[in-house]
């Protein structure tokens, strides 16, 4: 090569790509230094690369020669990279942090992770969708997955959970077939991240226990605000032993200490496209920020007695406890304090197991969770390639892991010593380790009598009550939005056969969803779908089942976005700046360029967001603080209108200044003002907005 091209393509006539000081492999002898200070680049072998941007050639050009060890093994590696992603909640995000128990279950349960109080558990939390895959968007109506890991002193407990207290189905058989319906048509491969579409409505319509879950995604519930807003649940019921190896059944939720909040559906399709990672970056943000998320845990706790008494059975995942029957204990909390290093290495590599409890926790006989048990280790060995996933670092134990379980792909923690088997007679020093009576885990020892068959337990068989339960626990607005999201969906299903079935199901929840539903749906009410059990139980609403009527009351770690332009006032915008800050809110500038503003003082502002790429739909509420002239130009900019339209649309707060009344008048709206649109003139007014918005929404808005 001449000597010119040579020097172009050196890498030192490049921007180094890594920070001096990068850390590399820790391990062995101490790395060469480069002469600029760097520490130089390795093979994975360990030997010093001297060119990583050219390929070993024979003359100029020439053909590249086999030699180059360095070229084989960086494209080898690189031809790898990619493992299969899960099969159902591929898209997640996950996050360090740990649990700490303020209130012993001594009297329940022997394990230290929920006895032992004032100690600070680390734990790992992955939050994921369940439909659409690693590259789907994060607003997808879907359930969320809510799967913690605490890393205990007695072994790994994993609680792997939904934002959803129920499931659809009660048999771990019916899995694959609910998720084959639900994802992407096989002939056609789409559509993507949604159920919106006949496979899915074909396959609930013919599973009638599936209807109380959905009520549920078709509520808000699935199209959440922010992970940090949502609840999470164990669904299950499990058990809790004691030290006298006592049972009682135990059902977990994880509570939002900022409270509940979700978006409106047309928000959330709009939300897909202006930043489809929504919901990773919200929470990534909030703990750089140190605005770390928390969750109360709690726990319903109750015994054989209740079981028995209770109108349904506590092993039928499609059933809830409501809390007005059995109260929910908290009794700890989760903080998320630390974001991943990498994502690939923790979240993508994370496996969850609801078979990974420790001593004091155990299973009920829900066929649901029994068949999780065996899926959950299984899938792990084709994602993860082997079975010693359990010694990549963020699923091993934090307490020791011994056992004489060797070899393997990838093994990295193999036995030492001459005793791979027991028993030995190698003794305490050679011998390894041994099962312990004592303190080993000890399965319940529930007494068993039935006969070996495939059936249904009768006493799942109750479909419609809880699912109307749910329904009329709602608001109003709720409500509405369950309707809505009905007739979104169904309307997207081609067989007209299809969508009738699904209505008739609704007759048995409530007379007037299916009334409304058809309506939506162009068609008449059908007859009620006949029922497994004909007689409906007329359930008391449950006020806990509706996020409305909990809400937060207030705007701690949420957004304004505030459209701002030059020469705008900075008296205004500090004031309403200092204002959301002291609420626990965070303020981000959109603005005409991204470069920023300069104030009407001659400070300048940086802009979060060109207003072409900031729409309202990424804020909790908008105010405009614009110039006359700004307003005016704005007003010919169709992202500038769709920012307050949508803002509107969306039932958001929008303050102003008295300025930027012509973006108002110019998408007609001026005439349509309501109080949900506060003017931001004196101080006074300022304080005023800042206040309503911990509202969150101005639901009292036309159409709403
Ligand atoms: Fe599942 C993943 C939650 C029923 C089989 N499931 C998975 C994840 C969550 C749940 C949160 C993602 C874990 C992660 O972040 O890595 N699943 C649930 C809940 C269920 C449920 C709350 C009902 C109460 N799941 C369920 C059944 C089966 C599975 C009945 C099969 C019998 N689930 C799996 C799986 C996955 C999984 C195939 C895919 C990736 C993985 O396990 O690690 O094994």
């Amino acid at each position: 090569m001449r000597p010119a091209l040579r020097r172009l393509f050196q890498r030192k006539d490049f921007p180094m790509p890594m920070k001096p000081g990068a850390p590399l492999d820790k391990g062995g002898a101490p790395h060469q230094t480069t002469k600029d200070g760097y520490e130089a680049m390795t093979t994975q072998q360990g030997v010093p690369v001297r060119d990583d941007q050219n390929h070993l050639k024979a003359g100029t050009p020439g053909p590249m020669l086999m030699d180059d060890f360095h070229f084989r093994e960086k494209m080898f590696h690189f031809d790898h990279e990619r493992i299969p992603e899960r099969v159902v909640h591929a898209r997640g995000y996950a996050a360090h942090g740990f649990f700490e128990l303020t209130d012993s279950l001594e009297e329940f349960t022997s394990a230290k992770v929920l006895t032992e109080t004032g100690k600070k558990v680390p734990l790992f939390t992955r939050f994921s969708t369940v439909a659409g895959n690693k590259g789907s968007p994060d607003l997808a109506r879907d359930v969320r997955g809510f799967a913690v890991k605490f890393y205990t002193d007695e072994g790994n407990w994993d609680l792997v959970g939904n934002n959803i207290p129920v499931f659809f189905i009660q048999d771990a058989m019916k899995f694959p077939d609910l998720i084959h319906s639900a994802k992407a048509e096989p002939d056609r491969g789409f559509p993507q991240a949604q159920t919106a579409h006949d496979n899915f409505w074909d396959f609930i319509s013919l599973s009638p226990e599936a209807m109380h879950m959905v009520m549920w995604i078709m509520s808000d519930r699935t199209i959440p605000r922010s992970l940090r807003f949502m609840e999470g649940f164990g669904v299950h019921t499990f058990r809790l032993i004691n030290a006298k190896g006592k049972s009682s059944f135990v059902k977990f939720h994880w509570k939002p200490k900022m409270g509940m909040q979700s978006v409106v559906w047309n928000e959330a399709v709009k939300i897909n496209g202006a930043d489809p990672d929504f919901h990773r970056r919200d929470l990534w943000n909030a703990i750089e920020m140190g605005d770390f998320p928390e969750w109360e845990l709690g726990v319903q706790i109750f015994d054989d007695k209740f079981a028995d008494s209770f109108a349904f059975d506590v092993r039928d995942a499609t059933k809830l406890i409501p809390e007005e029957d059995i109260p929910v204990r908290i009794i700890g909390r989760m903080v998320l304090d630390r974001r991943v290093d990498n994502f690939f290495a923790e979240t993508e590599q994370v496996a969850f197991c609801t078979g990974n409890v420790v001593p004091g926790i155990g299973f009920s006989d829900d066929p649901l969770l029994q068949g999780r048990n065996f899926s959950y280790l299984d899938t792990q060995i084709k994602r993860l390639g082997g079975p010693n996933f359990t010694h990549i670092p963020i699923n091993a134990p934090k307490c020791p892991m011994r056992t004489f379980q060797q070899d393997g792909h990838m093994a990295m923690k193999n036995p030492v010593g001459r005793a791979n088997y027991e028993p030995n007679s190698w003794g305490t020093k050679d011998g390894g380790p041994r099962e312990d009576p004592d303190n080993g885990y000890q399965h319940f020892a529930e007494p068993i009598n039935g006969k070996k068959e495939a059936l249904r337990p009768e006493s799942f068989a109750d479909h419609y009550s809880q699912a109307r339960q749910f329904y009329i626990s709602q608001t109003e607005i709720e409500q509405a939005h369950m309707g809505d999201a009905l007739v979104f969906e169904l309307s997207k299903v081609e067989k007209a056969e299809i969508r009738e079935r699904m209505v008739a199901h609704l007759v048995n929840i409530d007379k007037g969803l299916a009334d409304t539903v058809a309506e939506g749906l162009g068609i008449k009410t059908p007859m009620a779908m006949k029922a497994a059990r004909p007689t409906m139980q007329d359930l008391k609403a449950s006020d806990a089942l509706s996020m409305l009527k909990n809400p937060p009351k207030s705007f701690a770690g949420r957004k304004l976005g505030v459209f701002l332009c030059d020469e705008a006032s900075a008296k205004s915008f500090n004031a309403v700046k200092d204002a959301v800050e002291k609420a626990g809110g965070t303020v981000a500038v959109v603005a005409p360029t991204i470069n920023g503003v300069d104030l009407d003082d001659g400070t300048h502002v940086p802009a979060d967001e060109k207003i072409d790429g900031g729409p309202s739909v990424l804020f909790d509420a908008v105010a405009l603080m614009l110039t006359e002239e700004c307003a005016d130009d704005m007003a010919k900019k169709p992202p500038a209108k769709d920012f307050l339209n949508d803002a509107f649309a969306h039932y958001k707060y929008i303050g102003y200044t008295p300025d930027s009344m012509k973006l108002f008048e110019a998408i007609g709206m001026a005439d349509h003002m309501d109080g949900g649109c506060i003017e931001l003139g004196k101080p006074a007014s300022i304080k005023s907005f800042v206040s309503e918005l911990a509202n969150l929404r101005f639901w009292d808005r036309d159409g709403a």
